[in-house]
């Protein structure tokens, strides 16, 4: 979308990206921390290891769902869910401070809540809400 001078700059529309067809996948809400935890008990030992510290960025737009899909990782409390989901130093975050925000966080409350779980940073706004 046209942004001030010539620029231009990505958007997400919800009403445009619901128009378009669901994936044809039928998955719960339920199965999807299921096979997360399953991913993460898997991937997480082996980070460990290796000495690689992954960092998990916030659903983008952080709403309930999309193309009938439900999504995880769009509340500070589903957050911190899943970096219990597996606890270990190396399992952290991407701090997006856009996404956090969209989702209604306390940006600053949130960074001192996350601490050094937090391994990379987007430093970034957003216009609008989730
Ligand atoms: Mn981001």
């Amino acid at each position: 979308m046209p942004l001030r001078g010539d620029s231009r700059t990505t958007a997400y529309s919800h009403e445009q990206s619901e128009r378009a067809p669901d994936y044809p996948v039928d998955v719960t809400e339920d199965e999807l921390w299921e096979n997360l935890e399953y991913f993460l008990d898997e991937v997480i030992p082996v980070a460990e290891e290796a000495g690689v510290d992954p960092a998990l960025h916030p659903d983008d737009p952080p709403v309930d769902s999309a193309r009938g899909i439900p999504r995880l990782v769009n509340s500070v409390e589903n957050v911190r869910r899943i970096l219990d989901l597996h606890d270990s130093p190396n399992h952290g975050l991407t701090f997006c401070q856009g996404n956090f925000s969209a989702m209604g966080a306390d940006v600053p409350e949130t960074i001192r809540r996350f601490g050094d779980r937090i391994h990379f940073v987007h430093f970034r706004d957003v216009d609008g809400t989730a």
